[in-house]
């Protein structure tokens, strides 16, 4: 029940029409996640782990043809179809709701409906923004409770604001034929129906804080990026931040807990966010930014003692694992874990390695910030942080360096647009194929993506306070095919030129396409990196770097007469600098 009429009558409405069997308004108290999780044990949505190991620690197994999102079945539903772009699919508002209307028809009979009020970001911040979810699955519950700030509070702040997101979610019969993830910009909604998984039923994450938030943010004047933040302090205690976009499976989660290595004495590593970035340019012409998620909703698979040691250590205790493996001692387990050994698979059959891996590729942990060693109190500032430098990265093997510093704000708008990763075996497609993923937005940006670039450009008034543009790539390959950065901690070492350029302190070489480190003003002591490894690693390959141009400029070109002039300007003047 709440005193904000608009709420009220829409959870009646919605009540209504689902035929539900109850109506249940989260608090987001201990006592009422406990009992959801009691209840959950029983129906079997969630499996009990080893307590003495991990306490409070359960797994959910979910439909075997729902374990990711769904791309195809997303919807962006603007009035006009050209705002939406040719990055997302469209549907007329009116079909789409008619469409939702059906499915929705009676889909929660005999169940109970849970309202969810939640925040995006801290609950007493300026850029945080709140919505309500309202679903049928108890498994979504007690996932947006670790993942936003949910319950009371929120509830209180959206009563004194009256404005939120409406989300609607169904899990319906898990019917991959009918199942759809609309999304309504302009009057801030969202439905999703016949999916439990993650990033489809979970509507704070990538639904509301990218899809519904970007949309929102071009025409409030800020950003709402899918970017992890973290803070670099050093031994005199000074801390920069730093916000970076990768593609997937470039290890955004790895980056984002780094621990620096032992040749970085007294320095220290903060997360601030892990997936997703708000900024707003302050009074002072420099990006404040929040992480409005409150948890961590990461891929198992990989995480380890020697990829993510922090990430490991917050897994032990109140963790909901979706689709992964168990040991003999009903451990949670995944490929790239341990040395432990599977014995029942993510199906719940006995694992036999001829079937496949014993946890799924897309199998992931819940988990509350708050249980990061690495988490910093500034993710909880109403201010935000400040931003030094934005990076962009990708996986490439060949031809892009190990770090790239932009010419400009508009020179690093177009290292952003031009994002790029080579599928790997995780990917559906060929491996190895390159595929654009603009500030690696291509999936959530809730609105055309020549517009976003026009956005972008509109912050470059500025230039002397805002953050530098760099771009990285962990992944160049030998001719042998072995990686020639040793990549994870030692990254800290690119971090630091980084941030040595931001204060005008390392030195670089400027090239066609950007500033790369001076040979000597890299960190690589004690690394044992021969200097041909080096020079390859910052080498600029003008023949195949015009390639790469002409691909770039045809793709920026496929957005049609929107794409902004300036940013085809910024491609043509790397062109003729290269030739
Ligand atoms: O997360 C990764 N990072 C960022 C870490 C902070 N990964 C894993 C990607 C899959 C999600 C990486 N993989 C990184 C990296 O920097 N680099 C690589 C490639 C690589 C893999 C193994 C080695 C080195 C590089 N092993 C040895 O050199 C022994
Ligand atoms: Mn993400």
């Amino acid at each position: 029940m709440t005193r904000l009429a608009q709420l009220q009558s829409w959870v009646d409405q919605v009540a209504a029409l689902t035929q539900c069997d109850s109506v249940h308004w989260c608090t987001g108290t201990e006592e009422e996640n406990r009992e959801l999780i009691q209840q959950q044990l029983k129906t079997g949505g969630l499996i009990e782990l080893n307590q003495e190991t991990h306490p409070g620690c359960y797994l959910h197994r979910s439909d075997p043809a729902d374990v990711a999102r769904v791309e195809q079945l997303t919807f962006v539903c603007t009035s006009n179809k050209e705002d939406a772009g040719r990055n997302n699919n469209w549907m007329e508002p009116s079909a789409a709701r008619a469409r939702m209307n059906e499915l929705f028809s009676g889909c929660m009979q005999g169940r109970t409906l849970y309202v969810i009020p939640y925040c995006m970001g801290p609950i007493d911040s300026p850029l945080s923004r709140c919505g309500v979810e309202i679903t049928d699955s108890p498994y979504v519950v007690v996932n947006m409770r670790l993942m936003t700030r949910m319950g009371n509070p929120a509830l209180r702040r959206i009563e004194k604001e009256g404005r939120f997101v409406r989300g609607l979610h169904s899990i319906g019969t898990l019917d991959p034929e009918r199942r759809f993830i609309m999304h309504f910009p302009e009057s801030l909604e969202i439905q999703s129906f016949g999916s439990g998984y993650g990033g489809n039923a979970l509507l704070g994450k990538k639904c509301h804080a990218l899809r519904i938030a970007s949309h929102q943010a071009r025409s409030e004047g800020w950003l709402a990026e899918h970017m992890l933040i973290l803070g670099v302090e050093n031994p005199q205690g000074e801390v920069h931040y730093i916000a970076a976009a990768f593609p997937s499976a470039c290890g955004k989660t790895n980056l984002a807990m780094l621990i620096p290595p032992a040749s970085y004495p007294g320095w220290k590593v903060w997360t601030i966010g892990d997936d997703i970035c708000w900024m707003r340019l302050g009074d002072d012409g420099r990006f404040w930014a929040i992480n409005p998620e409150a948890g961590f909703f990461g891929v198992a698979p990989g995480t380890s003692q020697e990829t993510n040691a922090n990430a490991m250590a917050m897994l032990h205790k109140d963790t909901i694992f979706t689709n992964v493996g168990l040991t003999a001692d009903n451990q949670p387990w995944w490929e790239g874990k341990d040395s432990n050994r599977p014995v029942t698979d993510w199906q719940g059959r006995p694992y036999d390695p001829s079937k496949g891996p014993a946890a799924h590729p897309n199998s992931r942990f819940t988990v509350s910030s708050s249980r990061c060693p690495s988490y910093s109190e500034k993710a909880e500032a109403s201010e935000g942080v400040p931003i030094s430098a934005i990076i962009f990265g990708g996986r490439r093997e060949r031809l892009v360096p190990l770090v790239l510093e932009s010419k400009s704000w508009g020179h690093g708008v177009l290292l952003g647009a031009a994002m790029a990763s080579e599928t790997t075996a995780a990917a559906t497609g060929a491996v190895g194929t390159v595929r654009r993923d603009p500030m690696a937005m291509l999936p959530f940006c809730g609105y055309n993506f020549a517009d976003y670039w026009t956005h972008w450009l509109s912050f470059g008034q500025r230039p002397d306070q805002l953050p530098k543009i760099f771009h990285v790539n962990w992944f160049r390959k030998d001719t042998d095919h072995s990686f020639m950065w040793p990549g994870f901690g030692e990254n800290m070492r690119v971090l630091d030129w980084i941030i040595q350029r931001c204060s005008g302190k390392a030195a670089a070489v400027e090239t066609a396409i950007g500033m790369v480190p001076d040979q000597s003003s890299l960190n690589l002591e004690g690394l044992g990196i021969p200097t041909a490894t080096l020079q390859a690693l910052l080498e600029v390959n003008t023949k195949d770097w015009l390639a790469e141009m002409a691909n770039i400029s045809d793709y920026l070109d496929s957005y049609g007469s929107r794409t902004p002039a300036a940013l085809m300007e910024q491609c043509h003047r790397v062109t003729a600098d290269l030739s």
